[in-house]
């Protein structure tokens, strides 16, 4: 299972492994951002810190651009360490923040990241040789590892609107993934209505992971199923927070009842308890299976 910011939404993160299967039941890739912007940044990565302790060979933690000491000493986490235990315990996870790996290889086949990739990546060893403990620097391979995106208007490399990294078209991921023969890039960062969204002709995946954003976005959140034979046939959505799904589930009177994976490449939708029943999305003409 591979998993996009959660952002100290806790309670969606133990409905994550209620879908997904608690550790080491299935084994577990979370692809950054932990932390800020939450209520509970400090449930959410002791939890996952503690799995990775527990279940060490299962269960793996990259690093998001808010794992970064300038970066959550903004945007929440600072002032949930020292409003509920003191400065010190954030530096403590600075620390470990420091140490966190930055990307992820499934099977030679699935490049894993937080944010993208970047102009200066010619080389795996490059990624490899990173040394840590790091800070995040404000450029170069590190930094847009963490802050890249995907660009849809974008040939080759362009300007980020967040004032930092670069985005980057859907020629630069063909290229990549020709060139170091990978069959997709999966990452996070980026804020979906779906909780997922392919990019490239579905050479790239944005995960994300943190339904119903701040209380501020109506978007679903997903996790993306690896199979053995690296099929990535289901993606969990918590639908109770898609309008579409809601809506159809009151007008169909289907009460909820269970949820269960089905290995095709299509999408399921997972409601709380439901029986099963095939639909398709208006939106996207894409085949989707609320399992209800
Ligand atoms: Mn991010």
């Amino acid at each position: 299972m591979a998993a996009g910011d959660i952002h100290g939404q806790y309670g969606d993160l133990l409905r994550l492994f209620e879908y997904g299967g608690l550790p080491p039941q299935a084994n577990y890739l979370f692809l950054g951002d932990y932390v800020d912007r939450g209520k509970q940044s400090l449930e959410t990565i002791c939890l996952l810190l503690a799995y990775k302790i527990k279940y060490p060979e299962n269960f793996f933690l990259l690093r998001g651009n808010h794992e970064c000491a300038s970066i959550n000493r903004i945007y929440g986490f600072y002032d949930e360490c020292k409003r509920r235990f003191n400065v010190r315990l954030w530096k403590a996870f600075t620390d470990c923040f420091n140490c966190l790996p930055v990307a992820a290889l499934i099977d030679d086949k699935i490049l894993c990241m937080h944010g993208g990739l970047s102009p200066d990546l010619t080389h795996m060893d490059q990624i490899r040789n990173l040394t840590r403990p790091t800070d995040v620097p404000d450029t170069g391979l590190l930094c847009d590892l963490l802050w890249s995106d995907p660009g849809r208007d974008v040939k080759g490399w362009g300007m980020n609107d967040r004032g930092v990294s670069y985005t980057f078209g859907g020629d630069k991921v063909s290229e990549f993934l020709q060139k170091h023969d990978l069959d997709l890039v999966c990452r996070a960062h980026q804020v979906v209505e779906d909780g997922y969204e392919f990019f490239a002709d579905r050479q790239l995946v944005t995960i994300f992971s943190a339904p119903n954003y701040c209380g501020e976005f109506d978007n679903a959140g997903a996790m993306m199923s690896v199979d053995e034979s690296l099929i990535c046939y289901t993606l969990f959505l918590s639908a109770l927070l898609s309008v579409l799904a809601k809506e159809f589930l009151e007008k169909m009177q289907i009460p909820v009842t269970g949820y269960t994976v089905i290995p095709q490449s299509g999408l399921m939708f997972i409601m709380e308890k439901f029986g099963e029943l095939w639909a398709w999305s208006g939106k996207r003409q894409t085949r989707v299976s609320f399992y209800i």
